[in-house]
């Protein structure tokens, strides 16, 4: 990763609008923007005091372009703990290319995907949950979600996650202390006191790795597959829960064949639906793919919602599949559906409770929907508590449990404080991966590959 270039990048969309903003890091910005931007008081750029907007002209080729502002920020108080500048003109394609131009031309390079972010990751700016949780707050779609990236981008995890860093250390360090020196009577981590305090450091890492059932809902999204016989009104249910017309309904059996595909949120939690083909024994090719794909997306899912036909009395095919369903170990909720034209079913085997619905109607969608809830969001969410946020966050977390665990299991064994100490230092670069503290560059290259340039 350069850290001595010039990076510059556009960090509004490419596109048009009212106003556009272009961002510059490194130690060579004031020189670069010098050649760039004219301040309208006639003060050099080198004059100009940093976290203030001043207004002057963009040269490109010795004229003026465009008009604008000019913030400078000068080391290390700016985002990226570097020299900044942050150029706003108006949004046309053409005066941002422009712009840009002038500035590569004047020594800047252009900046990659999430380049200032990483720049401020690695001056020490913040942490890497935080930076995570940045990409968290762009990418959010409910208010729940904006809080949960909020809670991160202000440190709420990194916090926990330091806290519990400095315990574990410190617990480390007493206790070689004390093997080397057990007369000394300077500290006293004797072996119940060692296993009570890694028994603590477990309870919350458990607390952590708890936060994900919920932060998996919020922010990535539940796999639900709706699911049913042919006409049964899965497709009319995707609607009436997307609000949208995406997947054709009519009253021919069959209709459905490719996976139709939507996202909602319910309630805070964040479904990734799909309709799938009715399931029957079909001897059209395209429908048979359809029914083999409904099946693998069943097998596949976190949620299934299993859709019958409440107008007509269950069919062997819907018994069959109310059968295959049991063996799942997602979660799976059972829906009568019409029953706006008659009840002729009200039950299904296997499933103690069903919604009846209507979706032609939206009769009993409430309640789905607050079923939904209750089964992923049952307690709400604790904005004050530290979350986990993201799969590798919670990889880190699983392994500082299994190796404070390895440790209190050798206790509870009869072994000794130092073979306990192997596993604890496993636990430590587990929480020091979790933060940023110690991570390989493959894993900061790839974290921040995933966000857009400019940012
Ligand atoms: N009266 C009534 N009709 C419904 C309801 N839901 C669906 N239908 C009708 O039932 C027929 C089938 O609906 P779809 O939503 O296409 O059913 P599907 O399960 O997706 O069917 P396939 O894709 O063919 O498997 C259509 O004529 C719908 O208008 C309902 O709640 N009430
Ligand atoms: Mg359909």
């Amino acid at each position: 990763m350069r850290l001595d270039g010039t990076v510059a990048a556009l960090s509004t969309p490419y596109g048009r609008g009212a106003i556009a903003m272009i961002r510059m890091t490194g130690r060579d910005t004031e020189r670069i923007v010098s050649s760039v931007f004219r301040p309208k008081n006639g003060k050099r750029i080198t004059e100009l005091s940093a976290s203030h907007a001043y207004y002057g002209d963009f040269i490109y080729d010795g004229e003026a372009v465009d008009d604008g502002m000019l913030t400078l920020y000068r080391a290390p108080v700016s985002y990226t703990g570097e020299d900044m500048a942050e150029l706003c003109c108006h949004g046309g394609m053409l005066v941002c290319s422009l712009i840009l131009k002038a500035l590569y031309e004047a020594g800047a390079e252009p900046a990659v995907g999430g380049e200032f972010t990483k720049r401020a990751f690695i001056n020490g700016k913040l942490r890497l949950t935080a930076a995570e949780a940045i990409m968290d707050v762009i990418d959010a779609d409910s208010v729940a979600a904006l809080r949960l990236a909020g809670a991160n981008n202000r440190g709420l995890l990194s916090r926990e996650a330091s806290d519990m860093y400095d315990e574990l250390k410190h617990l480390i360090a007493q206790t070689y202390a004390y093997i080397d020196y057990p007369d000394e009577d300077m500290t006293d981590v004797s072996v119940p006191e060692l296993r009570r305090r890694i028994g603590e450091l477990i309870k919350r890492a458990e607390k952590l790795k708890a936060s994900r059932k919920e932060t998996a809902a919020v922010c990535d999204g539940i796999k639900t597959v709706i699911c049913g016989t042919p006409n049964a009104g899965k497709s009319s249910l995707l609607n009436a829960l997307t609000g949208e017309q995406t997947a054709i309904v009519t009253e021919i059996p069959g209709t459905t064949r490719d996976i139709v595909t939507g996202t909602v949120v319910i309630g805070d939690v964040k479904l990734r639906l799909a309709d799938t083909a009715g399931i029957r024994d079909t001897s059209d090719e395209v429908e048979r793919i359809g029914v083999e794909r409904a099946g693998q997306a069943i097998d596949g899912a976190d949620l299934v919602i299993a859709v019958f036909d409440g107008s007509r009395g269950l069919t062997d095919g819907d018994l069959a599949l109310a059968a295959k369903l049991g063996t799942l170990s997602s979660p799976v909720i059972a829906v009568i559906n019409k029953t706006d034209i008659s009840e002729k079913t009200v039950s299904v085997p296997g499933f103690d409770r069903v919604i009846k619905i209507s979706a032609k109607t939206g009769a009993g969608i409430d309640e789905l929907k607050n079923r939904i809830r209750e089964l992923f969001l049952a307690g709400g969410i604790d904005y004050g508590a530290p979350h986990i946020i993201n799969a590798r966050q919670y990889s880190q977390i699983l392994r500082f449990i299994s190796s404070c665990g390895s440790a209190a299991a050798a206790l509870d064994q009869g072994q000794t404080q130092d073979i306990a100490c192997l596993d604890l230092e496993d636990a430590l670069t587990a929480l020091a991966g979790l933060d940023g503290r110690e991570v390989n560059d493959e894993i900061v290259t790839e974290i921040f590959s995933k966000f857009c340039v400019g940012k």
